[in-house]
């Protein structure tokens, strides 16, 4: 199935979505909005906020849900991805970003790719990666499949799902042990090590083979050359963080750089690469429950006295409702109308079925889109945007913390318009008498309430070609990497340890469901395909149950077979494709086809209790042949 451009504002009337023009639809989209909130009171309202359009829309959108409506719900897809990075970094270094910057992943000696398939789902990372081997540097996989990553690498350790914290503490163990650790570094910039190293006492190679599945000549090879190198890179992405467990999985390899001074100096550092064009930014702008632009805390009585005084508005003192908690109050009828910008969660939420159910109850839906999605189907009211990264003017900030130009190149469809001139109609409706006089504006408000972002006018972002924040001022030139200070004779505020307890996959193995299903992406497709299933693609192959080929034999399926896959949650149809870069007992699909094959059916709404994000890497399956 292929989707087409959004070209007219619909609104839903008889239970059927109808043409509408602007003035009917935006009315339409305002009462419903006040209804809600004069009936249930302003957290009865969240936002989604989009991920894929630019740093100033972000900042409109959290401004429009703190000042317009009066409430911190709002949040976007970062939490079903790179939360608990966000969360992990911050509670040890006070800040969420990645802490170094592209170009030092091709001056480093020894690069750890953990939980991710960057070469398929970040290939412009991955080029400066290719360019670091092609110097010389050493690369490590850690991955359940054997990637186009991991045929990169000097080792692949093909690890158990969900074993992350004993591998982690395994190579932590050896470091010790083999007294590879940086002990000046420990001394003066952490704390907690000697609870940390007795934590991992208990994890010798022989257990840690024994429970991840990994070799212990592979365990030890990587601990001695991490700890060895002058310089080295650890990088992860969603085999880390989609897990009910995700934030601790995050400060497990956090403990790794800590205890061998990876972190703060040029070449070493800890990146977890982002998802989408501009989740990084969106969050930085405050499209977080828990953060104002810059990503200051909401807790902050200052900070919070800021932006009362800029935008003339009190400011809710606690923390909003993320997207995980927004789908729980749907299910209690806490929360009862949403506006969602470039958000597709029927598709793309763990455990589909129930997420459908919740925005069924809803009172008000809005959908914000530039596709009429699964979601927007259900809305009552659909407005047509403009794709944000060839129709529009702003910024986006990717994964080194950089924060770059976009262009209106294009001229939006129809009648679709720009994602700020949207929400700033509204808000006049709402009572706020909102307009900006294009991107600029937006951003100069931002830079004038986030030190982070204050030097960065759109005239040195230009002539930079980007710029990374911190950036408090014109003349600032900081250093690529983040955290320098941590080397200093007085580095401020240690960072700490985490001691950590191993915890398995929730959804349990047993003989009806004896598979373990883990899901990710290819190159040739994006997320829930509306974006990428209107071009045709040479690689692309649609949905496959990807097994090795032992349990292929065992089961007595041959390639392109129709088999049924089952978890405790749903059941789905799709052939089989088998593939020697999975290991035993383990299945493989994507989240690329939800039109043919709804792999959310299947997968489990766990949550990570910190960061609040779902375990899409780990649900237990079982598999028939369809007879
Ligand atoms: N082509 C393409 N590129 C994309 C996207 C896309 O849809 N298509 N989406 C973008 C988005 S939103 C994101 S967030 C990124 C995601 O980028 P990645 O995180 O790299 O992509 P995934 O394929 O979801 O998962 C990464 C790897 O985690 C492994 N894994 C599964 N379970 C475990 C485990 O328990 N431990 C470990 N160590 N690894 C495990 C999987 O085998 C997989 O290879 O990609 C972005 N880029
Ligand atoms: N099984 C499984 N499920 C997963 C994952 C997984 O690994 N496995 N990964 C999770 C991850 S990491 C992510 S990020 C989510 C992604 O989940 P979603 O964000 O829900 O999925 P997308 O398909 O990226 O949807 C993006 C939407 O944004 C719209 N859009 C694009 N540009 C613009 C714009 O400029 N303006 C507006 N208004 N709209 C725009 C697109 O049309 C599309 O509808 O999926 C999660 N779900
Ligand atoms: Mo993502």
């Amino acid at each position: 199935m292929s989707y087409d451009r959004l070209t007219h504002p619909l609104v839903r009337e008889d239970g059927v979505l109808r043409r509408a023009s602007w003035d009917e639809a935006l009315d339409a989209a305002a009462r419903g909005f006040l209804r809600n909130i004069a009936r249930h009171g302003p957290d009865s309202f969240a936002m989604l906020s989009c991920a894929r359009s630019t740093n100033e829309m972000n900042y409109v959108g959290q401004k429009f849900t703190r000042v317009v409506v009066g409430t911190n719900n709002v949040d976007s897809c970062n939490r079903t991805c790179h939360a608990p990075s966000v969360a992990g970094l911050s509670a040890v270094f006070g800040s969420g970003g990645g802490t170094s910057s592209y170009q030092e992943v091709e001056d480093t000696d020894v690069i750890i790719m953990w939980g991710s398939a960057a070469r398929n789902a970040h290939p412009i990372f991955f080029h400066h990666v290719l360019k670091a081997i092609h110097k010389g540097a050493r690369m490590f996989a850690v991955d359940p499949r054997r990637t186009g990553t991991a045929q990169w690498a000097d080792r692949w350790l093909g690890l158990n799902v969900g074993t992350d914290i004993p591998l982690a503490h395994a190579i932590a163990r050896e470091i010790i042990h083999e007294r590879l650790h940086n002990e000046t570094f420990i001394r003066r910039a952490t704390t907690g090590f000697e609870e940390f190293a007795e934590q991992v006492e208990p994890w010798t190679l022989s257990v840690a083979e024994q429970v991840t599945g990994v070799p212990k000549e592979a365990i030890r090879e990587l601990a001695h050359a991490y700890a060895r190198a002058d310089r080295a890179q650890l990088c992860w992405t969603l085999g880390i963080t989609e897990h009910h467990n995700a934030t601790d999985n995050v400060r497990a390899l956090i403990n790794l750089a800590l205890l061998t001074g990876h972190v703060g100096r040029y070449g070493s550092g800890l990146s977890p690469l982002r998802g989408q064009n501009n989740v990084q930014g969106g969050g930085d702008m405050g499209a977080i429950p828990n953060r104002l632009p810059g990503f200051q805390d909401i807790l902050d009585p200052e900070i919070r006295q800021r932006f009362e005084n800029a935008w003339q508005v009190p400011i809710q003192p606690r923390y909003g409702l993320n997207l995980t908690q927004m789908l729980e109050a749907m299910a209690e009828g806490e929360l009862t109308t949403c506006y969602l910008i470039g958000e597709n969660p029927v598709q793309s939420e763990a455990d589909s079925l129930a997420c459908v159910k919740r925005l069924s109850m809803l009172d008000h839906l809005v959908v914000q889109d530039i596709f009429l999605t699964k979601t927007a189907q259900m809305a009552d009211v659909v407005l047509p945007a403009s794709a944000a990264w060839c129709e529009s003017e702003g910024t986006f900030t990717n994964s080194e913390r950089r924060v770059q130009r976009v262009r209106k190149a294009l001229d939006p469809p129809g009648e679709a318009r720009d994602d700020i001139w949207i929400m700033c109609e509204i808000a006049r409706r709402m009572g706020h008498d909102w307009h900006y006089d294009g991107a600029q504006e937006v951003w100069d408000e931002l830079r004038r309430l986030s030190p982070a972002h204050t030097g960065m006018t759109y005239r040195r972002l230009e002539e930079h070609q980007g710029i990374q924040w911190p950036c408090p001022s014109e003349d600032a030139i900081e250093p690529p990497y983040l955290h320098g200070r941590l080397w200093k004779e007085d580095p401020g505020p240690r960072a700490p340890f985490a001691v950590l307890e191993h915890s398995p996959p929730v959804d349990l193995l047993d003989e009806e469901y004896p598979f373990r299903l883990t899901t990710g992406r290819r190159l040739d497709s994006y997320n829930t395909g509306v974006q990428s299933s209107g071009f045709a693609s040479p690689l692309r192959r649609g949905e496959t149950i990807e097994l090795c080929p032992e349990d292929a034999a065992q089961l007595g399926l041959a390639r392109g077979e129709e088999v049924r896959i089952s978890s405790r949650r749903g059941t789905v149809v799709a052939p089989v494709h088998i593939d020697p870069a999975l290991r035993p007992g383990l299945v493989f699909m994507t989240m690329h086809f939800p039109d043919e094959v709804d792999t959310n059916a299947l997968t489990i709404e766990a949550t990570c209790p910190i960061a609040g994000t779902a375990e899409f890497k780990a649900a237990a399956v079982r598999i028939e042949k369809v007879s």
